[in-house]
């Protein structure tokens, strides 16, 4: 299947019309809208919105009067009997258009979880799988004077072969879960740019402008920052394409880099003739060196937590700004410099509101568990995703590390398909650092090993443990060694255990808050022991819906380890984390116990 490899960039910051609102639905388990649609002659004209010429007309469905939901949003969350429905809904809308000849539309999608095929009057425009990446198709030629017809056909049903396979620890959302947007652009027009600090410096910007349209080779361009007082002049090659690099001497400021103190963004403007695209962007670099990571050159601690695209307060997916800025709001409030977003790429609002908050970001594809690392469907699909996630946010400076899989268990065939996907990322983005959530094993009884074969792949390993709730009770983390094979950075990228809010006891009694807040003493402290350990986001910010979870009265349904309730009530471990933020970023000699 052919796959967009250029988004249009910013898509917010373009001419556009959104299409976020009410659509019409037909929930079609059986997928009768491939046979009972069939007055049409070929699957190519499926996605019509048709109605009943005359009385002694059959014409078994009608979208206008059927029931709607609203988009972007699971449909889960939104109706009753949709709650576990897991399969295909045919969405509908429409819009008004005047075809300009010296315009082009593109038709945005957020995303689609997990397959969806767009038609447009009638026409089927393209299609696209995995459920947290954007896509788009244009749809000038198929564009009508007036009414236009969008028909969109998802489906989430899981499968064996997918990206994520058909277990996971999260609900299958389905649906239009983010914004639809129609974006207008003229035609010939700057599709997509790379502008970030170029790999291991602190003062040159490069990167690449791609122009798209007829006109799009050998064109100039300028790439400016007034308040740096830089202008580049540029000239695209025959792909259209201007590559560059910048060095202080252009400058007449000096630049002020991106931190979590300090999140600076510029006003990056690009303009050819007839276009113009103005983005805020920051700067900042990011190495490792030895287990260090360095952020601008200096050492950093990451003081972080996962989060999951779970609405906060609410069931369903979040969806909005509105919902980012209350995720991340809490994140600040624990204390966190860094969040780590599990288990896909979240939402283009939560990417944004980190860099502005001056949150780090861990972004990851849902390489979950065991996939089919044999098939190369399965492998074509995890490179588009991974690609897909890499092209939307390569320049957000927030975005720190990329993530290719979370708990893997090793093989040949699972190295082979990780490094592969890791090339693929280093090849996109040569800016950033490479991780991955690891397993870790026993050596004996108290020697945890950190050894996969992997870790020789990334820049950062991530590690995920439960010890003390998967493993033990927490005070098994007092007696623990842990061995790690490569002088690099280790974060800690799961730990935690289950506490339904307002639920006490002594601290031996799970699903408790007080338990959870032992076990968080009892890990804190074993981690300070180990020499490479340079960050953690503990499982998680806050509970999340999983049918794989369903003791009664203590989890009905969600994952209990947040450290925020599905009501907003914040966990006693929530305070231990904030406390023990609060110390670091005082002085980050506590992470050793030494420092203690
Ligand atoms: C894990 C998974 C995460 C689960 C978590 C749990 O190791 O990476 O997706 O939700 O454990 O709560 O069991």
């Amino acid at each position: 299947m052919p796959r967009p490899f250029h988004l249009i960039a910013h898509v917010f910051g373009r001419r556009h019309q959104s299409l976020n609102g009410q659509w019409h639905v037909i929930v079609d388990p059986y997928e009768n809208g491939y046979y009972d649609y069939r007055y049409e002659p070929s699957p190519e004209h499926y996605g019509l919105n048709r109605k009943s010429q005359s009385v002694s007309d059959r014409v078994e469905y009608d979208f206008d009067r059927s029931p709607t939901l609203t988009v972007p949003g699971d449909w889960n969350s939104q109706r009753l009997e949709l709650s576990l429905y897991e399969g295909t809904v045919w969405y509908k809308t429409s819009f008004q258009a005047r075809p300009e000849r010296e315009r082009r539309l593109f038709l945005h999608f957020g995303a689609a979880n997990y397959e969806a095929i767009v038609y447009v009057n009638g026409q089927r425009v393209g299609e696209h799988v995995g459920g947290f990446t954007a896509f788009e198709f244009e749809i000038s030629d198929v564009l009508l004077e007036g009414e236009n017809v969008v028909v969109v056909k998802v489906d989430d049903t899981r499968r064996r072969e997918a990206v994520p396979t058909v277990n996971t620890d999260w609900y299958n959302f389905g649906g239009l879960t983010r914004d639809v947007l129609l974006v207008d652009v003229p035609r010939t027009f700057i599709k997509d740019y790379f502008v970030q600090l170029e790999r291991g410096s602190i003062d040159r910007i490069g990167g690449w402008v791609q122009l798209d349209g007829p006109e799009a080779g050998h064109r100039s361009l300028t790439l400016g920052v007034a308040e740096l007082g830089l202008t580049l002049a540029l000239t695209t090659d025959a792909a259209g394409r201007a590559e560059f690099t910048s060095g202080p001497g252009d400058r007449k400021a000096a630049l002020q880099l991106w931190s979590g103190q300090a999140p600076r963004r510029y006003q990056i403007e690009i303009a050819t003739e007839g276009d113009r695209v103005v983005e805020p962007i920051g700067f900042r670099s990011i190495r490792t060196r030895g287990a260090d990571i360095l952020l601008n050159e200096e050492p950093i601690f990451l003081r972080g937590i996962s989060i999951h695209e779970q609405a906060p307060e609410r069931p369903g997916r979040a969806t909005s700004e509105a919902d980012a800025r209350t995720l991340l709001g809490w994140a600040k409030e624990l204390g966190c410099n860094f969040v780590r977003l599990a288990h896909y790429p979240h939402n283009e609002h939560m990417l944004r509101v980190a860099e502005e908050l001056g949150l780090l970001v861990w972004s990851e594809v849902p390489v979950y568990w065991t996939i089919q690392w044999e098939n190369p469907e399965t492998y074509a699909n995890a490179e588009a995703q991974v690609t897909e996630m890499v092209m939307r946010d390569k320049n957000r400076a927030a975005v720190i590390l990329w993530s290719v899989s979370n708990e893997t268990p090793i093989s040949e065939a699972r190295n082979h398909f990780l490094r592969r996907l890791i090339a693929n990322v280093r090849r996109l983005d040569p800016t950033r650092l490479l991780t991955a959530a690891l397993e870790r094993h026993y050596a004996d009884d108290r020697t945890q090993v950190v050894d996969d074969p992997l870790g020789a792949d990334l820049d950062v390993l991530g590690v995920n443990q439960y010890v003390g709730w998967y493993d033990g009770l927490p005070a098994k983390a007092d007696s623990l060694v842990w061995r790690v094979a490569y002088d690099k950075p280790l974060i800690f990228s799961e730990l935690g255990g289950d506490a339904k809010a307002g639920h006490y006891g002594p601290p031996e009694q799970r699903w408790t808050e007080d338990f959870q807040a032992d076990l968080y003493q009892h890990q804190l402290a074993m981690l300070k022991r180990i020499d490479v350990w340079r960050g953690l986001s503990p499982w998680i910010l806050s509970d999340f819906q999983s049918p794989r979870r369903p003791l009664p009265v203590i989890q009905e349904g969600w994952n209990r380890k947040g450290l925020v309730s599905d009501h907003g009530e914040k966990k006693q471990a929530f305070f231990v984390l904030q406390a023990f933020y609060e110390a670091v970023a005082r002085d980050p000699r506590v992470t050793r116990s030494e420092g203690d």
